[in-house]
């Protein structure tokens, strides 16, 4: 595929959308793109309703600053302009040229943009050439006197919903209102008045900036180095004979590595996302790498298995550098050597999105591994940590107010509760899982694997006070998060009231949450519409 195609499927490209303002004293649209760029605008749309032969010369600059700082440069209106120019793209109203024309004119490589205001005007819109879509105007704007009626943020949620495509806010976007762009679904935010007419455009990009994730600009070319020369920098970091458990007879930097004789290998996969399960708006490279691997590992600690070793596959977009590459593997080392595993081996390639595929193999400690098909009528439901907490830890850095770090903490570093599961395993617990979705979520799950119904009964005493105070002593809110709040990775497990006895002396931070009664038509009895998070989903 083409390279600049492949880089628009990066919806990175589309985040900080900067688009010139001809109406402005004083402030060149050179300089508006100049204090744009430098504030780490990933896209500059050039849009001038009054262009003129005369304006060339402008615009070839404008394109000249985008190309040496890896900024798309695209044109408003006229793709003829924007071929003259050459031009990575253009962006068409309703009433212009159609996108099919355009990618004709343009080629396949162009990044090819359409206006729509109104759900109806998008089934009206051939998609199929274009590449993105500027839905707006979301709030009121005064840069466009012909703009539509105001669509709202929930206009803006609709039109997402309703496409297959990546979707960028415009119209009276600033400091105020960008996040909730974001939050309600836009990959990217366009402006103009926020930069062109600030008293200080480039302190304005600046702040804009950061609210886009955009510090470090995520550019068209890529600023990681080749893959061979990473890989070479990341097998010296693996060399290190700290990570070294000699269970590898081969090491990585093969074509693959030799294991030492397994006798009951035990392996699971994990997959993590950038702004799906992590976003390093709020979290660093290393928390990133480090939960990566917890979270891998944790599905062994819960199946009772020691771990042996790790694979990552990494796939990363042009905006990262070499030094977050690093840093995810710092992070990735320090859970390595916190659950005493080793690393493998993996792979990198080029992606839309950072992406995390890890393989973790264990080995089990005998023959027999809990199940979550075990649970038996007469059996109570225990879970061996606070709920909710990840949840709530969440929300406040989405919130971006009231940071409790004990939530915040929980929810960036959670743990695998290896400690918890060799006491279960004690106990021969036969019915085991991680809670990663939810209590609820989990325990529906539990309860279709073993074919019983659950009756949930969670006592509010166990509700962690940080989560009562993140919801101001509101008891049903908490009450909620604990029972829907994905990401604790909490056991959940169940066994014989006696046996709970017993465990409880071992693990004191261990409570009921439910017993488990023959299946009933209802897998969950209590509550009834409980909803467990759902990766991805808002
Ligand atoms: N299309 C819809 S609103 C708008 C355009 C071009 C103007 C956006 O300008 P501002 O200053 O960011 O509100
Ligand atoms: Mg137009």
């Amino acid at each position: 595929m083409d390279k600049t195609v492949r880089m628009l499927k990066n919806t990175h490209l589309l985040r900080f959308y900067f688009i010139t303002d001809h109406a402005v004293p004083g402030l060149s649209a050179l300089d508006q793109v100049k204090a744009a760029v430098s504030g780490g605008a990933t896209l500059v749309q050039y849009r001038n309703k009054a262009f003129s032969a005369a304006s060339y010369q402008e615009v070839l600059e404008i394109r000249n600053l985008c190309k040496s700082n890896g900024v798309a440069f695209i044109i408003n209106d006229d793709m003829v302009l924007a071929k003259a120019v050459g031009a990575d793209g253009v962006h068409l109203g309703q009433s212009d040229d159609l996108p099919a024309l355009a990618r004709e004119i343009l080629g396949p490589a162009a990044i090819l943009g359409v206006s729509v205001s109104t759900l109806d005007e998008l089934k009206k819109t051939d998609l199929t050439p274009c590449d993105y879509l500027g839905a707006g105007p979301v709030f009121p704007t005064g840069t466009k006197p012909d703009a539509k009626s105001v669509i709202g943020l929930q206009g803006l949620k609709a039109v997402v919903k309703a496409s297959s495509l990546p979707v960028v806010a415009i119209g009276g976007i600033d400091r105020t209102n960008a996040r909730d762009c974001f939050l309600n679904g836009a990959s990217g935010i366009s402006l103009i008045s926020a930069v062109s007419r600030s008293k200080n455009p480039v302190q304005a990009a600046k702040e804009l900036g950061v609210l886009c994730g955009c510090t470090e600009r995520l550019r068209l070319n890529s600023p990681w180095s080749d893959e061979f020369l990473l890989i070479g920098k990341l097998l010296q970091r693996v060399s290190d004979p700290k990570l070294s458990r000699s269970r590898l007879v081969i090491p990585p930097g093969d074509d693959a590595a030799l294991l030492q004789t397994l006798s009951r290998p035990v392996i699971t996969t994990d997959t993590q996302r950038e702004n799906v399960h992590f976003s390093f708006s709020w979290q660093t490279p290393e928390e990133v790498g480090e939960k990566a691997v917890t979270i891998t590992l944790s599905d062994l600690a819960a199946s009772y298995a020691d771990p042996v070793c790790l694979f990552v596959n990494l796939g990363l977009p042009p905006s990262v550098s070499d030094e977050t590459v690093e840093a995810l593997y710092a992070g990735m080392e320090n859970a390595l050597l916190q659950y005493d595993c080793e690393l493998g081996g993996g792979n990198i390639s080029g992606a839309d999105q950072l992406s995390l595929d890890l393989f973790a193999v264990g080995q089990a400690r005998s023959d027999s591994m809990p199940l979550r098909a075990n649970a038996k009528p007469g059996y109570g439901l225990y879970c061996t940590g606070p709920l909710g907490l990840a949840r709530a830890g969440l929300e406040s850095l989405l919130a971006g107010k009231r940071i409790i770090p004990e939530l915040v903490g929980r929810f960036k570093s959670p743990k695998a509760r290896f400690d918890a599961a060799r006491i279960l395993e004690g106990f021969n617990v036969a019915c085991v899982m991680d809670i990663s979705d939810g209590l609820a979520g989990d325990a529906t799950r539990m309860a279709e694997a073993s074919g019983v119904s659950i009756f949930l009964e969670l006592d509010p005493k166990y509700l962690h006070p940080d989560l009562l105070a993140w919801c101001d002593s509101d008891l049903g809110k908490a009450m909620d998060m604990a029972l829907s709040g994905g990401e604790d990775y909490e056991l959940l497990f169940s066994c014989l009231p006696e046996t709970f006895e017993k465990i409880y002396n071992r693990i004191p931070e261990a409570y009921s949450v439910g017993k488990c009664i023959a299946f009933s038509g209802n897998r969950i009895i209590n509550p009834p519409k409980a909803l467990s998070f759902q990766h991805g989903r808002k």
